[in-house]
């Protein structure tokens, strides 16, 4: 095989990653996602507490890449417009804890 051929193949093999690789799909599609959503959660003291609050956090629409650190309770999450802080509250009361 040439190596064009090669490297026709690459590209679109990473391509194919990029457009089915979930987050990245969300940023194609709608090209406004809100990056580095941040707050800080008290209360959680094993992976379940983590489950819960990612889980909840995870049901508000348009939120997406749900992250929660147990350690330092941080949350982050990306989302494809601007979500407001009381959504965020009473999705992490849902779970059975609050924000910093
Ligand atoms: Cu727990």
């Amino acid at each position: 095989m040439p190596a064009y051929a090669r490297e026709n193949q690459l590209t679109l093999d990473t391509h194919r990653g990029y457009l089915y690789g979930g987050i990245s799909v969300h940023r194609q599609e709608h090209g406004a996602v809100v990056n580095d959503n941040t707050y800080t959660v008290t209360g959680m003291t094993c992976g379940h507490c983590v489950a819960s609050v990612t889980e909840e956090v995870g049901e508000i629409p348009g939120v997406h890449d749900v992250k929660v650190e147990l350690d330092s309770g941080a949350l982050t999450f990306d989302s494809d417009q601007p979500i407001s802080r009381d959504a965020v509250d009473t999705a992490v009361r849902e779970a059975g804890y609050q924000l910093a």
